[in-house]
């Protein structure tokens, strides 16, 4: 991406919050410069551009006020590009839905993977994988009502919640192969599951993914934080 782009998006490859800036940026055909940071040792930039909570993402867009928080981010870059794939329904009741579903995820069901890495031992993590089980069946129930029989939560394109749970999918796998335990499966969620392989291979989310290595090096460091 070229160092003209009027976008520029600080981030960090493992992080799906990063990810989901990335996936939307794409799904609109929209360059930008990503600004690599290292969370170990943050930059001047990021420091100053998000002083509140000193996170990635970050999106400068023409060199105007930074914008902060992955939900507002797409949601800004969604009205701003709005002719190109919009990612949220036009019709207010279902943007309130789909609002609530992404808080859901970002609030409660992420949450819980937290709280499994967090956990020590396998009887607690078992009790962590119930609840996890519980919310995957609850999401799997929202996805048959807003897909309506299509392939995305968005119908018949990627949308928001779409952009929200998919950029996950990296960690999810990464969880289920750390504690050798499916998260969604064909008994338990079988409409996620093919959901899963279908956005796994969308041409968008591609190069917004990062591979397990990077993952691995992520958790390694959170495991040593233990915030
Ligand atoms: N609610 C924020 C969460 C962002 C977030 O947690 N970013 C992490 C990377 S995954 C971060 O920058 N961590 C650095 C730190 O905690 O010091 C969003 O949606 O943008």
């Amino acid at each position: 991406m070229g160092k003209s782009c009027e976008i520029k998006l600080l981030g960090a490859a493992p992080s799906h919050f990063v990810n989901r800036v990335q996936f939307v940026l794409n799904l609109k055909s929209i360059e930008y410069e990503f600004i690599d940071e290292n969370l170990n040792c943050k930059s001047e930039l990021l420091l100053t551009s998000n002083p509140v909570h000193k996170k990635v993402p970050v999106l400068i867009h023409a060199n105007k006020p930074p914008i902060l928080e992955s939900l507002i981010i797409i949601e800004y870059l969604d009205e701003v590009y709005h002719d190109i794939h919009p990612i949220l329904p036009s019709d207010p009741l279902e943007r309130a839905h789909n609002r609530f579903w992404a808080n859901y995820i970002d609030t409660k069901y992420f949450a819980l993977f937290e709280e499994l890495r967090r956990t020590p031992g396998q009887e607690g993590k078992k009790e962590v994988k119930k609840q996890l089980d519980e919310a995957s069946e609850l999401l799997e129930e929202v996805f048959v009502k807003s897909s309506n029989g299509k392939a995305y939560f968005g119908g018949d394109d990627v949308g928001y919640i779409d952009v929200v749970l998919g950029c996950f999918l990296a960690w999810i796998k990464f969880v289920e192969k750390l504690n050798k335990f499916k998260i969604f499966d064909e008994v338990r969620t079988p409409k996620l599951l093919e959901w899963t392989n279908r956005i796994w291979s969308h041409e968008a989310l591609k190069d917004a993914i990062c591979g397990s290595e990077a993952l691995t090096n992520h958790y390694a460091m959170l495991q040593i934080k233990k915030p």
